[in-house]
């Protein structure tokens, strides 16, 4: 298929950021985008949600995974932020596994991850 009509078809480019507690995983995704803006988050039946939630800390962050970041600059990337994955711990690495597999089934390739970084 022609590149444009999969850029037609999947409308934003889906990617989930994962790794260790504290790596700098949501600094980075506000940094590589190149922008101050607040972005816009949804959950995942639409609603926005408040922006504190979403910030840099020291703090372990408190993501849900299942929300929709998009950015002002960079409208064509919709990112999900996961809480870090700590040693220890499986719940997180199991709720990543859950979404990662749940995606993987949807039928729209818009709903679909198009990447895991
Ligand atoms: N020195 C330094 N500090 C950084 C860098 N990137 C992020 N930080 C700081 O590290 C802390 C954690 O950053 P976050 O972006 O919240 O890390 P995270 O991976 O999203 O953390 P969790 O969501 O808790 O897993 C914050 O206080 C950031 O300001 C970096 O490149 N260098
Ligand atoms: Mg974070």
């Amino acid at each position: 298929m022609d590149p444009s009509r999969i850029r037609g078809k999947i409308r934003r480019f889906r990617i989930l950021i994962i790794g260790r507690t504290n790596a700098g995983k949501t600094t980075i995704l506000g940094r590589v985008c190149n922008t101050r803006d607040n972005p816009e988050i949804h959950d995942s039946a639409g609603n926005k949600i408040d922006l504190a939630t979403i910030n840099a800390s020291r703090e372990r962050g408190e993501h849900n995974i299942s929300n929709e970041m998009v950015l002002r600059s960079n409208p064509g990337f919709v990112f999900h932020d996961s809480r870090g994955f700590e040693a220890g711990s499986e719940s997180e690495f199991d709720k990543v596994k859950e979404f990662i597999t749940s995606r993987s089934k949807e039928t729209r390739i818009s709903d679909q991850l198009h990447a895991i970084w």
